[in-house]
C-alpha cells in the first residue's frame, strides 16, 4: 500500500488549496517540506530573513486573494516570522505561517529551539494550530486557508512538529477535503442600502472614502461605475490608490486635508477610521460628520464615530446593490456648488506650491524633484512599493496609480523592512509588470539583503532608494568627536553597491540631470538594479496644516 510523508501531505493540502507561493528559509524540521513544496508544483522563494519571507507571503495574499505560505523553522525562524503576521494582522492580509516545531515526542524536554509558537503566534491570528496527526494534515491546511480569506481576511499559523513532518502513513487514510471555494460575498441589508443613498443625496458636503478593502474585493469596477453614476468626489486611502485611476476628474486627493475636514458626509467604502484616516475625529474631521460605512466586518462599524448607515458585506456585492438601486432611481451629485469650487481651488492651490518644488534643480535634491523624475520614468502599469517616512509620505502625493492593488506601502502597522520582499513579492505574481521599490535609506537597511533574492531569482525591480544619510535626514558629515546622533548612518552611503556582489547593477546620482538617464538605464537594464540617490538632510515635506499624527 502507497505511503505518503508529512511534508509531501503538507505540500499536497497547500496546492489543492489553491496556495500558489511559499516564502521561507530551510533549515531543521522543515527542509523536506520546501522540497515537498517544489515537487508539488508551488513556487519556493528563498529569502534571507524570515521576517522579509512573512512580509511577501501576506503581499501575495493581498494581491491574489489566497494566501501565501511561508515556512520558518522551529524557535528563532518562527519568531523571526512574527513581525510579518503581526504586519499582515493590522492590514487585514491572508497569509498562512507554517512553523516547524520541535518534535511532539520531545515536548517540554528543552528539545532544540522548542518554544511556545502556538502562544506567540495567536494575538496576532485568526486561526493559529498545532498539527498533532500527520493523517490530519489535510484538516489543519483547509481550516486554515479557508479561514485566512473568509469574512475579514488575515494571518493563520499552522505549527508542524518535526516527528509529524517526517511521519509516514498511509495514503488513502489522508482523504483531501475539496478546494476551499473563493470566499462567499455578503450582500448588506438591502434596507441599508436604500438609507446610504438617501444620506448621500441629502448631504451638502459628501465625500467618498475608497479603502483598501475595495482593492482586495476586487471592487473597482463597481467602485468607478458607483462614482462616476453619483459624480461624487472621492478620497484613496494610501493603499486604495488606483482602484479608480489616480488622475479621474472626481479625485480630490491633492485637497486632502480640506476635503476631510469640511465633508459634513463620508461614505467610507472598505477604509477603517484608525490612525490614516485621523480617526475621524476633529480638528482633522467635521465635528458633525456623518457616517455611512460599508465594511466587511460587522464589528469594524462604528469604529472611533458611530455609522448612521451600516452596510456590512463584501465590497464588491455591496457596490453592486447601491448601483443597482442607482440604476432604478439615478441621482448625481450637483456639478455646481460652493463644494466642487472650494475643492478644486484647494487643489489648484496645492498644485502651485508643488509645482516649484518640482522645478527646483537645487544640489542635493529635495524629495519633490527626485519623485517627479520616477513618476516619469514609470509605466502606467508599475507595481510601485514604497516605505520610509518622508519617502512614503510624500511617494504617495507624487507617484501616481492607475490600477488597483498596484501600490504596497508600510500599511497600517507603519511597518519599515516591507518594501523589498514586497516588491519581491508583486515580481512574482506578476513577472510580466515593471516592479519598482522606492525606498527611504533606512527603510531599505531593514531589510537589504534581499536584493540577493531578486538577482537570484533573475527579478527585474528597481529598487530606488532616497537616500539622506539616515533616519528622516541625518547629518552630511559624521562627527566621531560627540556621540554619534541615533538618526545618523554613513553619509553618502553607496548602497548600489551592495546589489553588485550579486551581479545587479547600481547607479549612484547626486544631481538632478543624472536622475532620469540612471533610472532609465536600471530599469532598460533587464535586471535588478538599485539607483541610490541622494536627497537633502533638510528636505521635508511641503509645507501641512497638521503635524503628523495631529497629536
Ligand atoms: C520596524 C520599524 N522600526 C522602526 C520604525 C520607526 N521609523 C519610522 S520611519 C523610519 C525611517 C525613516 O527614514 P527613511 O526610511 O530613510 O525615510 P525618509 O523619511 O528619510 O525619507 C523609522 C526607522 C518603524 N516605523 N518600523
Amino acid at each position: 500500500m502507497a505511503e505518503i510523508d508529512g511534508a509531501t501531505l503538507i505540500a499536497r493540502s497547500l496546492k489543492q488549496h489553491g496556495v500558489q507561493y511559499m516564502f521561507g528559509i530551510v533549515g531543521v524540521p522543515v527542509v523536506p517540506v520546501a522540497f515537498a513544496a517544489q515537487r508539488e508544483g508551488i513556487t519556493y522563494i528563498g529569502m534571507r530573513h524570515e521576517q522579509s519571507a512573512s512580509y511577501a507571503a501576506q503581499a501575495v495574499g493581498y494581491l491574489t486573494g489566497r494566501p501565501g505560505a511561508c515556512l520558518v523553522v522551529s524557535g528563532p525562524g518562527m519568531t523571526n516570522a512574527i513581525s510579518g503576521l503581526a504586519n499582515a494582522w493590522s492590514n487585514r492580509w491572508p497569509m498562512i505561517l507554517i512553523g516547524g516545531a520541535s518534535d511532539i515526542s520531545q515536548h517540554g524536554m528543552g528539545a532544540f529551539q522548542e518554544a511556545p509558537q502556538v502562544e506567540a503566534a495567536r494575538p496576532w491570528c485568526k486561526y493559529a494550530a498545532q498539527v498533532d496527526r500527520v493523517e490530519r494534515i489535510p484538516y489543519f491546511v483547509e481550516q486554515a486557508v479557508r479561514t485566512s480569506i473568509y469574512g475579514r481576511p488575515g494571518p493563520v499559523y499552522l505549527d508542524l512538529p518535526g516527528d509529524i513532518i517526517g511521519a509516514r502513513v498511509e495514503d488513502e487514510a489522508t482523504a483531501q477535503r475539496p478546494p476551499v471555494p473563493d470566499p462567499p460575498r455578503p450582500f448588506a441589508d438591502p434596507d441599508a442600502v436604500e438609507a446610504a443613498l438617501a444620506a448621500l443625496r441629502s448631504a451638502e458636503r459628501p465625500l467618498v472614502i475608497v479603502g483598501k478593502g475595495t482593492a482586495y474585493a476586487r471592487a473597482e469596477d463597481e467602485v468607478r461605475a458607483f462614482i462616476e453614476a453619483t459624480q461624487l468626489p472621492y478620497l484613496a486611502t494610501p493603499m486604495g490608490k488606483g482602484v479608480l485611476p489616480d488622475d479621474h476628474p472626481l479625485s480630490v486627493g491633492a485637497a486632502r486635508s480640506f476635503v476631510l475636514q469640511n465633508a459634513n458626509l463620508v461614505f467610507l467604502m472598505g477604509g477603517r477610521l484608525n490612525w490614516i484616516l485621523h480617526f475621524g475625529l476633529p480638528p482633522r474631521f467635521n465635528p458633525d460628520v456623518r457616517i455611512v460605512q460599508m465594511d466587511i466586518a460587522a464589528e469594524e462599524i462604528g469604529t472611533n464615530v458611530p455609522a448612521e448607515v451600516a452596510l456590512v458585506g463584501d465590497a464588491r456585492a455591496v457596490t453592486a446593490q447601491l448601483n443597482a438601486k442607482l440604476r432604478e432611481q439615478p441621482w448625481q451629485f450637483g456639478a455646481e456648488n460652493t463644494w466642487r469650487t472650494g475643492i478644486a481651488k484647494k487643489i489648484e492651490e496645492n498644485r502651485a506650491v508643488t509645482e516649484a518644488l518640482f522645478d527646483d534643480d537645487s544640489v542635493p535634491m529635495n524629495y519633490y524633484r527626485a519623485l517627479r523624475d520616477i513618476r516619469d520614468a514609470l509605466p502606467a502599469d508599475a507595481i510601485i512599493c514604497s516605505e520610509g517616512a518622508n519617502t512614503m509620505d510624500i511617494g504617495r502625493t507624487v507617484l501616481p496609480n492607475f490600477l488597483p492593488r498596484h501600490r504596497l506601502d508600510a500599511g497600517s502597522f507603519g511597518t519599515m523592512g516591507v518594501g523589498l520582499a514586497f516588491a519581491i513579492a508583486a515580481q512574482a505574481v506578476h513577472p510580466e509588470k515593471r516592479v519598482v521599490a522606492v525606498e527611504g535609506d533606512s527603510a531599505f537597511g531593514f531589510s537589504g539583503m534581499e536584493v540577493e533574492v531578486a538577482c537570484r531569482y533573475g527579478m527585474p525591480i528597481t529598487f530606488v532608494i532616497l537616500n539622506n544619510n539616515g533616519i528622516s535626514g541625518g547629518p552630511s558629515t559624521l562627527d566621531r568627536s560627540r556621540p554619534i546622533m541615533p538618526n545618523a548612518y554613513i553619509p553618502q552611503a553607496r548602497y548600489e553597491k551592495i546589489i553588485e556582489a550579486f551581479g545587479g547593477k547600481g547607479w549612484f546620482v547626486e544631481r538632478p540631470e543624472e536622475l532620469r538617464p540612471a533610472l532609465d538605464a536600471a530599469m532598460g537594464s533587464g535586471g535588478p538594479a538599485i539607483v541610490n540617490v541622494m536627497i537633502s538632510p533638510s528636505a521635508q515635506r511641503k509645507p501641512q496644516q497638521f503635524g503628523w499624527l495631529t497629536r
